[in-house]
C-alpha cells in the first residue's frame, strides 16, 4: 500500500522543485521518501501515516524547548489576535533587543531579519561597507545560508579566486570569497600575512554543524580573533546554530572569544522566521538609516515571530537549562558509542551543549577532509534503520543533530536500545 508520505511526495514534486521547500528535506543524501510531518509535541513527531518518532532534528535547531511548548504557543496566540504585522516598530522588538544584547554582550546593537541567510548576507555587506574592503574569508564545510557570496568553494589554491559552489553565482562575485580548511591556523596566518589588509571579514561557525559536528581545535578561534584584530578585518561568528544552544551566550561565551559581529537564527525565533545580526556599535552605525550600508525587510522584527522567540529565550534562561540539555545530549551520544562498540561497529560521536555529531569513523573528525573519510553508506543504512524504529535523525551524514529540553530519560533510553538492535544487525 502506498503510504500517505509517498502520495504527498509524488504530488508535491509536480508543483514544488524536488517536492520540498529546502533541499536537505528531500532525503537525496540518504535516499528514500521524505517524511511528511503533521504534528509535533515535546520530543515527538507524527507523520502523515500517524507513525510516531523521537525527533533529533528539531526543525534544524529552533525547537530547543520541544514542539508546541504551551508557553510558546500561548505567546503566539496572544500576539496574533492583535494583527500579524504592522511594518512599524513595536515594543516587542525593543524587548527582544534588550534580551539578546544582555545574553550576548558582544552584541552592543542588533538588527532583526527573517532568516539566518538574511542575517549573514547583511553582516557581510555591513563588514564590507564598514571596512571599504571586498574580500571575505570562510571555511570549507561551513554553511552560512545561500547568499551568493557564501555559495563558494575553495579555488585551486588558497590565494586564487573562490569558485561558485552553485550555478547562478557570477564568478566575479565568488572571486572575492576565499576558503580555507577549518582548524588550519597556519593557513589563516599565512593568508593574512599576504593579503590581510584586503580582507573585510572572516565568517565562521564557531562550532561547525553543517559538515556534521566539527569543534574548533588548538586555539583556532583565538587565531581568527588575533588576525582580524591585527589587520582590521571584522570577525563574524555565525551562531545561527550555536546561539543559545551550546551555552546561554552561545559559542562566544563557551570559548571566551569576542567577535565583532554575530549572526543568529533558529532558536531566536522559536520556530517562526527570525534571524538577527549585531555587534560593535561603531560597526552597526554604518547601517541605514544611520549610515551608507542598506539593509531592510518587510517582516523584520515581526511581532508574532518575535513573541515566539521571546517565549523560547525566556525558557532557555531557566536555571540549569544548558547543563541539563548538555547532559542529556552527552548521555544519548555516549549510549550510541557504547552500543556500537558492543556490536563491533566502527563508530564515534561527540556533543557540545545541545548539538551532537555521530560518525561511522574510528576517530572523531576534526576537519572537512576527515569528515569526508567517514563511511557515508553506513550512516545512510543507520539512518533508515533508526527511522524505521521511530527515531528521526538528520537525513544527511553531513548535519549535526539536536536534543531538546523536552527529551526525557525514556526517550534517550529508547534511542539507545533502538541503536543497539541496529548496530547488532549491521555487524551480523
Ligand atoms: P536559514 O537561512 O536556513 O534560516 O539559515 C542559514 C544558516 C546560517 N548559518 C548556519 C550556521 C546555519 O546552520 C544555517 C542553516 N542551517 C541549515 C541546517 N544545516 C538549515 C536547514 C536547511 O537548509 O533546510
Amino acid at each position: 500500500m502506498t503510504s500517505r508520505n509517498q502520495q504527498l511526495f509524488e504530488q508535491s514534486q509536480s508543483l514544488i522543485p524536488g517536492g520540498v521547500n529546502s533541499p536537505v528535506r528531500a532525503f537525496r543524501s540518504v535516499g528514500g521518501t521524505p517524511v511528511f510531518f503533521k504534528r509535533g509535541l515535546g520530543s515527538r513527531l507524527w507523520d502523515e501515516d500517524d507513525k510516531e518518532y523521537i525527533d533529533y532534528v528539531g526543525s534544524w535547531g529552533p525547537m530547543i524547548v520541544g514542539h508546541a511548548h504551551p508557553e510558546v504557543v500561548a505567546a503566539v496566540q496572544k500576539t496574533a489576535v492583535n494583527s500579524l504585522s504592522f511594518g512599524a516598530p513595536t515594543a516587542l522588538e525593543l524587548e527582544m533587543a534588550e534580551l539578546v544584547t544582555k545574553l550576548v554582550p558582544s552584541m552592543e546593537q542588533i538588527r532583526l531579519v527573517s532568516s539566518g541567510t538574511e542575517a549573514t548576507m547583511s553582516a557581510i555587506r555591513l563588514a564590507r561597507g564598514f571596512t571599504g574592503r571586498s574580500r571575505i574569508l570562510k571555511f570549507e564545510g561551513c554553511y552560512h545560508g545561500h547568499a551568493d557570496a557564501l555559495l563558494v568553494k575553495a579555488g585551486s589554491g588558497a590565494l586564487t579566486f573562490g569558485q561558485p559552489s552553485s550555478a547562478g553565482v557570477p564568478p566575479e562575485v565568488a572571486a572575492h570569497t576565499l576558503t580555507l580548511a577549518y582548524n588550519d591556523n597556519a593557513a589563516v596566518e599565512d593568508l593574512f600575512r599576504r593579503i590581510g589588509n584586503d580582507i573585510a571579514c572572516v565568517i565562521v561557525e564557531p562550532v561547525a554543524g553543517n559538515m556534521n559536528l566539527v569543534v574548533p581545535q588548538n586555539g583556532f578561534l583565538q587565531t581568527l580573533r588575533n588576525q582580524c584584530t591585527q589587520y582590521g578585518a571584522v570577525l563574524i561568528f555565525d551562531e545561527v546554530m550555536t546561539g543559545f544552544r551550546v551555552a546561554p551566550g552561545g559559542a562566544q561565551q563557551l570559548y571566551g572569544i569576542k567577535p565583532d559581529l554575530t549572526t543568529l537564527g533558529k532558536v531566536i525565533g522559536g520556530g517562526l522566521p527570525v534571524g538577527a545580526f549585531g555587534g560593535r556599535k561603531d560597526i552597526m552605525a554604518s547601517l541605514a538609516p544611520l549610515g551608507p550600508v542598506y539593509q531592510a525587510g518587510t517582516l523584520s522584527g515581526n511581532p508574532v515571530a518575535v513573541a515566539a522567540g521571546l517565549a523560547t529565550l525566556k525558557l532557555v534562561q531557566a536555571d540549569g537549562f544548558h547543563a541539563k540539555l548538555a547532559a542529556a545530549t552527552r548521555k544519548m551520544v555516549d549510549g550510541l558509542v557504547e552500543a556500537a562498540k558492543g556490536a563491533g561497529v566502527k563508530f564515534s560521536g561527540q556533543s557540545v551543549g545541545g548539538m551532537f555529531g555521530v560518525y561511522f569513523a574510528e576517530n572523531i573528525p576534526n576537519s572537512y577532509e576527515e569528515i569526508m573519510q567517514a563511511d557515508k553508506n553506513a550512516f545512510n543504512h543507520f539512518f533508515h534503520a533508526m527511522l524505521d524504529a521511530g527515531i528521526y535523525l538528520a537525513p544527511s551524514a553531513f548535519e549535526a543533530g539536536f536534543v531538546s529540553a523536552a527529551h526525557s530519560d525514556e526517550d534517550i533510553q529508547l534511542t539507545i536500545e533502538a541503536a543497539q538492535k541496529v548496530f547488532r544487525a549491521m555487524a551480523a
